[in-house]
C-alpha cells in the first residue's frame, strides 16, 4: 500500500518536472519573450493571483517590492493559498500550484471566477522560469514555507515556520527569474508602475503598493488606491486638457455574472482617448463591449439632438468619429467566461455583453443629458463642431487630390525611389533643402526616397483634419505616403516600408522631429503602431587618425573609442564636431546615416499610449515654458520620448 503511493509519488513528481522543463524549454510559448517584456511579464502572473483573490472579494492590499537583487516580492492579505495535501497530486495544494502545468485552473474549486489570467497557471510558469522561489503563506494562525529552486525543484517542501494571529491572512511570493533564460535580469520601475497604476484605476478600492528596494531612498514606496475607480483614470488621462463640462459621467451595470462600466468625459482637444479592457486586460482591438458603447453614445447624441432642434430634420446625422472627438472614455467589463478573438486575442467576443453595454449606457447617459442641460449643450456644440471640420475636410482633400500632383510641384519636391515594392522602399524626410541635397546624392536611389522638408509643418496637436490639409508640407507628406488620411485611410497602400526622420541633432531639430511625429500619432497612428517609423541617428563627431575615418553617436562613444586607440595614435587623433546634417557630403550622409549596412536607426512605437499622450500634451500644449524645458532636455534622440 504504502509502496504504491510512493510509487504514485514518484511518477507525477517526474510529470511535474517534466512539464516546468517544457516551459524552460520553449518560454516563448507560455510568456511570449525572454526579453525585458518577458521579464516582467512574470510579475503580472504572480500579481493576476491577487487581484483574482481581490475580485473574489477576499483581499484588499498588494504589495510589490523590487528587492536589491532585482528579485520580485508580491504580497497579498488574501485567503492564502490552500495549504491542505491534495488528492490528486498527494503534494500541498500551495506546492501543486506551482510545480504543476495548469494546476491553477483545475483546482480552483466550485464556482467560476471572474480572472484576468488564469487563475494561478502562471505560478508554475514563474516558478519553471526562476532561479528561486519562495512562498510564505499566513493561514489557520500559521506560517507555511515552501522553496524551489532551478526552475521549479522543490528544495524545501512545506512545513511551518511560525505562528501568526488569527487575523493575519494571505500569500507572500518572491521569485528571482533565472539569467541564463532572460537577456536581462533588471526590472523597470516605471514599467511596473504604470500597470499597477492602471490596475488600482480598474479596480476600485484595492490598494496596490510599489516599493524599490534597489533605491535606498525609496523606503515608503508610492501606493495606489482609488476609490473612484475608473472616473478617476478618466481625471487622470484629462488632467492637462481642459474639459467640455464638468462632471466625470460613471455608469454601471450588470446581468448573470457580467459586470460592465464606463467613466467618459470630453474635453476640448481634436483626439479621443478610448480604451477598453476586459478583466483588467486592455482589449486594443476593442470588441463586443466597445461595440455597444459606441453604438449608443452615436444614437443617443443624434436623438438628444434632433429632439432639442441641434440638428434640424434636413440636417446628416453626426457620425460615430464626430461624437468622439475630445472624448476620454474607460471600459471595463468583467466577465466569468471572456472569448477573446482575433490574430493577438485582443478583441472581446462574446455577443451578450454588447447588449448589456448598450443598455447600461444608452439608459445612463441619456439620463445624464436630460439631468444636465448645460453639459448637454457644449456636448452635442463639440460633435457639431467636429462634423463640420470632417465635411470642411473631405472638401478640402478633393482639392489636394486633383491639384497635388500638377500644381503643387509635388514631384520636384520628392526624389521617388525606383522600386514600386513598397516591402524595400523607404523614405527620408529630411530637414532643409541643403541637407536633402547631399541626402539624394548619397542615396541608394533604387530603394531610398528622399523628402525635404522646406517650410515649417503645422502643428497638428491644435488643428483639425481640414486646417492639417491646409498646409503645404503635411500634403505632400501624405501624397508621397499613399494612404489617404482621415475617413479614407488605407494602411496597405503605404509605398513605404520604413518612413525615417533625418533631423539635426539639436533644437530646431528636435522641435521638427516633435512636429511630424505628432502629425503621424494624430493622423497616421496605425503607420506608428505597424513599426513603420524611424529616427535616424546622425554622428554627432568624427575622429580622423591617419587613413581611419570614425564616427560616433555621442559623447560617450566618443570616450570609449578614444579609451581604444593607443596612445601616440590618440594625440594626433584631430576630433570634429559635427554640426548639422547639412554640413556632410552625400559619402558621409550615406555612410554614417543612410546605409542599409552601417546605419543606426531607432524605432518609434506608441509603447503606452496614455503617457504619449500625456507627452504630447506637454510638448504641443499651451504652455511654452514646459515644451522648451522638455525639447531642450531631449535635444539628443527620441530616447525619452515614450511614443
Ligand atoms: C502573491 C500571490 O497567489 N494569492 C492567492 C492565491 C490563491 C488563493 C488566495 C486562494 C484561492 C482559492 C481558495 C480558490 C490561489 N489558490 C489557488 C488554488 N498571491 C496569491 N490567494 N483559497 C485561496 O480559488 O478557491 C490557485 S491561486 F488553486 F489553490 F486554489
Amino acid at each position: 500500500m504504502d509502496n504504491n503511493k510512493e510509487n504514485a509519488y514518484d511518477s507525477s513528481s517526474i510529470q511535474v518536472l517534466e512539464g516546468l522543463e517544457a516551459v524552460r524549454k520553449r518560454p516563448g510559448m507560455y510568456i511570449g519573450t525572454t526579453d525585458v517584456k518577458g521579464l516582467h511579464h512574470l510579475v503580472w502572473e504572480i500579481v493576476d493571483n491577487s487581484i483574482d483573490e481581490a475580485l473574489a472579494g477576499f483581499c484588499k492590499n498588494i504589495e510589490v517590492v523590487i528587492n536589491k537583487d532585482n528579485s520580485i516580492t508580491v504580497k497579498d492579505d488574501g485567503r492564502g493559498i490552500p495549504t491542505d495535501i491534495h488528492p490528486k497530486t498527494k503534494i500541498s495544494t500551495v506546492e501543486t500550484v506551482y510545480t504543476v502545468l495548469h494546476a491553477g485552473g483545475k483546482f480552483g474549486g466550485g464556482g467560476y471566477k471572474v480572472s484576468g489570467g488564469l487563475h494561478g497557471v502562471g505560478a508554475s510558469v514563474v516558478n519553471a522560469l526562476s532561479k528561486w522561489v519562495e512562498v510564505k503563506v499566513y493561514k489557520n494562525e500559521k506560517i507555511y514555507y515552501v522553496r524551489f529552486e532551478n526552475g521549479g525543484h522543490t528544495v524545501e517542501p512545506l512545513h511551518v515556520i511560525g505562528d501568526c494571529s488569527a487575523e493575519r491572512t494571505g500569500t507572500t511570493v518572491t521569485f528571482k527569474p533565472d539569467p541564463e533564460i532572460f537577456d536581462t535580469d533588471i526590472y523597470d520601475y516605471n514599467t511596473l508602475m504604470v500597470r499597477i497604476r492602471e490596475l488600482a484605476f480598474l479596480n476600485k478600492g484595492l490598494s496596490i503598493t510599489l516599493r524599490d528596494d534597489r533605491d535606498l531612498e525609496d523606503t515608503t514606496g508610492e501606493t495606489f488606491l482609488y476609490e473612484g475607480g475608473i472616473s478617476e483614470y478618466v481625471k487622470f488621462i484629462n488632467k492637462e486638457k481642459t474639459p467640455v463640462h464638468e462632471e466625470i459621467i460613471h455608469l454601471e451595470g450588470e446581468e448573470d455574472g457580467v459586470y460592465f462600466e464606463v467613466a467618459m468625459q470630453y474635453n476640448t482637444s481634436y483626439n479621443d482617448n478610448i480604451y477598453s479592457f476586459v478583466n483588467n486586460i486592455n482589449t486594443h482591438d476593442g470588441g463586443t463591449h466597445e461595440e455597444g458603447v459606441r453604438r449608443a453614445l452615436t444614437r443617443v447624441i443624434n436623438s438628444y439632438a434632433r429632439k432639442n432642434n441641434f440638428l434640424k430634420e434636413k440636417d446628416e446625422p453626426l457620425t460615430g468619429d464626430d461624437v468622439k472627438e475630445g472624448l476620454t472614455m474607460i471600459i471595463s467589463c468583467k466577465h466569468p467566461n471572456p472569448q477573446f478573438e482575433g490574430q493577438t486575442k485582443g478583441r472581446l467576443g462574446n455577443s451578450e455583453v454588447r447588449k448589456l453595454a448598450d443598455n447600461v449606457f444608452s439608459q445612463g447617459f441619456e439620463r445624464f443629458l436630460l439631468e444636465n442641460p448645460d453639459s448637454a449643450r457644449a456636448i452635442i456644440n463639440k460633435s457639431l463642431l467636429a462634423c463640420r471640420a470632417r465635411n470642411a475636410a473631405k472638401k478640402a482633400r478633393e482639392i489636394t487630390r486633383k491639384s497635388d500632383l500638377a500644381t503643387t510641384n509635388f514631384f520636384g519636391k520628392l526624389s521617388d525611389c525606383k522600386s514600386k515594392d513598397p516591402k524595400v522602399s523607404e523614405i527620408f524626410i529630411v530637414e532643409g533643402d541643403s541637407a536633402g541635397g547631399s541626402a539624394k546624392k548619397g542615396r541608394d536611389s533604387m530603394t531610398q526616397a528622399i523628402l525635404p522638408l522646406r517650410g515649417k509643418i503645422l502643428n497638428v496637436e491644435k488643428a483639425r483634419l481640414d486646417r492639417a490639409l491646409s498646409n503645404e508640407e503635411i500634403r505632400t507628406i501624405i501624397t508621397a505616403f499613399g494612404t489617404g488620411i482621415g475617413e479614407e485611410f488605407d494602411l496597405s497602400k503605404l509605398r513605404y516600408d520604413k518612413i525615417i526622420i533625418m533631423t539635426d541633432a539639436d533644437v530646431d531639430g528636435s522641435h521638427i522631429r516633435v512636429l511630424l511625429l505628432t502629425l503621424f500619432y494624430r493622423f497616421f497612428k496605425p503607420i506608428v503602431e505597424a513599426g513603420h517609423v524611424y529616427a535616424a541617428q546622425p554622428p554627432l563627431f568624427r575622429i580622423m587618425h591617419g587613413k581611419t575615418r570614425k564616427y560616433v553617436l555621442n559623447e560617450e562613444e566618443l570616450d570609449d573609442y578614444l579609451k581604444s586607440l593607443p596612445e601616440n595614435v590618440r594625440s594626433r587623433a584631430e576630433i570634429a564636431r559635427m554640426k548639422g546634417l547639412g554640413e556632410m557630403d552625400a559619402e558621409e550622409l550615406n555612410e554614417t546615416t543612410m546605409d542599409i549596412e552601417k546605419r543606426v536607426l531607432r524605432k518609434i512605437t506608441v509603447n503606452d499610449c496614455v503617457s504619449a499622450d500625456a507627452i504630447f500634451e506637454k510638448l504641443m500644449g499651451d504652455e511654452v515654458e514646459p515644451r522648451r524645458r522638455f525639447i531642450e532636455e531631449n535635444a539628443g534622440y527620441v530616447q525619452n520620448l515614450d511614443i
